[in-house]
């Protein structure tokens, strides 16, 4: 049993792996969604450019997957959001992921630092706006008038993630990390558990396999997100209730 965790200040960071048990395909292993394709060929500026309609489809048949009905938050979901709410310390939950599924759990305190599916961006003049509906390269954008501009408001490869100063300053004050179904190998990301170390944060991470960056966490519960994640939410509020009353 771990020591009670006397946590005030904690940063949880999701990957694809936190969506999984609700239907929604990871990127890497086993018919994830880069398993046939390059990264570089559907999430960059450069393929954007390139070959508009292909980028677009893609993204086109992720956004109609997570509005299918089927898809739902999952437990790890709605656990998060439900901590969140009881939790009396400083709170983040940082997201690699585009889908909306925390957000419909109830997250609030909630950064989407690789942007979001159900957001449309104009690569001509920025305008960004909430949408569901497929991007066609017919399109024009309702702020400036351009056709053919508009894109998934999503971060791509060689973008820069959102949110990163807020992320960098909570993260160098956090006493603990937790990091759940993430693959750890996108920057910079992949590197949040090794600030955490640095500034003697405790650090977890829940996932169902051992990943490349296992060795930088102190702790690592091999269990799939939505039985482990309630589990050890649940330890924490008790440790801290017992400790703090
Ligand atoms: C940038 C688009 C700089 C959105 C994505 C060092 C430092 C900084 C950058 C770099 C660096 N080295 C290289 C780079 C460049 C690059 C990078 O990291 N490349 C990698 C491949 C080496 N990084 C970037 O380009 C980033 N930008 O650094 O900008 C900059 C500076 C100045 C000016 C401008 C720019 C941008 C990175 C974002 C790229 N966008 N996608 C989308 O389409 O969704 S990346 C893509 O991978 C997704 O965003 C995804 O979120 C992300 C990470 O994947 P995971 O979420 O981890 O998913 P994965 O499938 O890999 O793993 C799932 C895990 O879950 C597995 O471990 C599995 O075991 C587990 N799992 C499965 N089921 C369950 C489970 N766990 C628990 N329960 C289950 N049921």
């Amino acid at each position: 049993m771990p020591n009670p965790c006397r946590s005030s200040r904690i940063v949880v960071l999701t990957g694809a792996g936190v969506s999984a048990e609700s239907g929604l395909a990871t990127f890497r292993g086993a018919s994830g969604l880069w398993e046939n394709v390059r990264p570089k060929d559907l999430a960059t500026p450069e393929a954007f450019a390139k070959r508009p309609l292909k980028v677009l489809a893609f993204y086109t048949a992720r956004r109609r997957a997570l509005l299918a009905s089927a898809v739902a938050p999952n437990a790890a979901h709605i656990a998060l959001a439900a901590f969140e709410r009881r939790f009396r310390g400083e709170f983040l939950l940082v997201t690699q992921n585009v889908d909306d599924l925390h957000e419909r759990a109830g997250s609030q305190k909630l950064r989407h630092m690789h942007g979001e599916l159900l957001r449309t961006r104009c690569a001509n003049c920025g305008h960004e706006f909430a949408s569901t509906a497929d991007i066609s390269t017919a399109d024009s954008c309702p702020a400036c008038g351009r056709v053919g501009r508009l894109r998934p408001a999503v971060v791509w490869f060689g973008e820069m993630p959102l949110f990163m100063d807020e992320i960098s300053a909570v993260l160098g004050r956090c006493d603990l990390f937790i990091a759940i179904g993430t693959s750890g190998q996108v920057y910079p990301a992949a590197g949040f558990v090794e600030i955490a170390r640095r500034v003697g944060a405790r650090t977890v991470e829940i996932n169902i396999e051992k990943t490349t960056a296992s060795s930088l966490f102190q702790e690592s519960v091999r269990s799939p997100a939505s039985n482990a994640v309630p589990i050890f939410l649940e330890r924490i509020e008790c440790d801290l209730l017992r400790l703090n009353g």
